[in-house]
């Protein structure tokens, strides 16, 4: 009768897992409580920065180096947890990027998507696919994966600051990076400004459904006026969601899904005096402050946060916002990607 081997000693599996390292082979028995945790473990620590803080710097970039030699001129945001790694979550990039008057960032296209939210300062402008659009604090702009792209601020006007979110991370694991530049700095201007808006942001579509940006929404820029109107209406009516005040998706008009097919883009109200219930996601999200002032309980930590500032909430650590003030939060995550994946899951409370 056959009978269970006795195990080896700890010296002879040692021995064994030395010999079979030479041939590219490892055993699963020693690593598997890492590989399959109970629940996220992530290096992704929560984060804060305030924007009155960092200014200087990012100023100090403007002096450091021109965007035309920097190709972007952008300070990363590094998660605490992981630095070096240009990451603010596992997923996604974030950095802060300073154009200022008279300068162009030259044109390029890649197949990381990225998002633009406007921080300080007017009149510069995002061009996507020969388009233009003049950014204004609070503006939500998208650059669609593999669009031509460049941004200029015309001589005599302000520094403009955005913050960009890119899924760098995520098109890294995949290893699907491609880039190239434009053979001038800035592309041809084909389209009046507004083309897009009037022809997908109206509650119009053409007859010819053609979705000129793939899974990406064909409108690259969400004003803020129309966001900020939006939330007050909503907010004149009906109680505020508990976990999130009024909080809203933006979203792609001829899938009604979400903006983008990895990145999901909201914003938020919390009137004053709101204390929110606890929240997680599997989705690490960043947050910047578009108005107001408040404190941010992420995990064991607190920050006070105002306008202008970031914070990052990584996966399934509790949430917990008091707005001291009405505050208007703009946030990014993955979700869109773990949606589409069935692997997104949220615990309230
Ligand atoms: C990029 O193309 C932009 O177009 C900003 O403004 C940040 C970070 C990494 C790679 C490409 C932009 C970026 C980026």
């Amino acid at each position: 009768m056959a009978s269970v081997p006795k195990p080896s000693s700890e010296a002879a599996r040692q021995a064994f897992y030395q010999r079979m390292d030479r041939d590219n082979l490892a055993p699963l028995w020693e690593v598997l409580h890492a590989l399959v945790p109970p629940q996220p473990h992530s290096p992704c620590k929560p984060g804060y920065w305030n924007y009155q803080a960092i200014r200087p710097y990012i100023m100090e970039s403007g002096l450091a180096i021109t965007a035309r030699e920097a190709v972007r001129r952008v300070l990363i945001l590094e998660n605490p947890g992981m630095r070096g790694q240009s990451c603010i979550t596992r997923s996604l990039y974030c950095g802060l990027q300073l154009i200022l008057p008279g300068e162009i960032a030259p044109s390029h296209r890649h197949t990381q998507s990225a998002l633009r939210f406007i921080v300080e300062g007017s009149g510069a402008y995002t061009a996507v696919n020969g388009e233009r659009t003049v950014m204004h604090p609070g503006d939500f702009i998208i650059t669609p994966a593999w669009t031509w792209h460049d941004h200029g601020n015309p001589e005599g006007g302000e520094p403009v600051v955005w913050m960009d979110g890119l899924d760098i991370p995520i098109l890294a694991l995949f290893d699907a990076q491609f880039a190239e530049n434009y053979p001038e700095e800035t592309q041809p201007v084909t389209a009046c400004e507004g083309t897009s808006r009037a022809r997908y942001g109206s509650n119009l579509a053409p007859l010819d459904p053609v979705a000129p940006f793939g899974k990406t929404s064909p409108i690259f820029s969400y004003p803020y006026g129309r966001s900020r109107e939006a939330l007050a209406a909503l907010a004149k009516n009906g109680d505020p969601d508990p976990c999130h005040g009024w909080k809203m998706q933006f979203t792609n008009p001829l899938s009604g899904g979400p903006a983008m097919p990895t990145i999901g883009a909201f914003i938020q109200l919390l009137p004053q005096g709101f204390r929110s219930m606890p929240y997680r996601s599997t989705d690490a999200t960043i947050y910047s402050v578009a108005e107001g002032a408040g404190n941010a309980r992420i995990g064991d930590e607190t920050f006070s946060f105002g306008p202008k500032d970031t914070f990052v909430a990584p996966s399934w650590l509790p949430l917990q916002l008091d707005a001291m003030e009405e505050c208007v939060l703009f946030s990014y995550s993955d979700r869109s990607a773990q949606q589409a994946l069935g692997l997104w899951r949220e615990r309230r409370g």
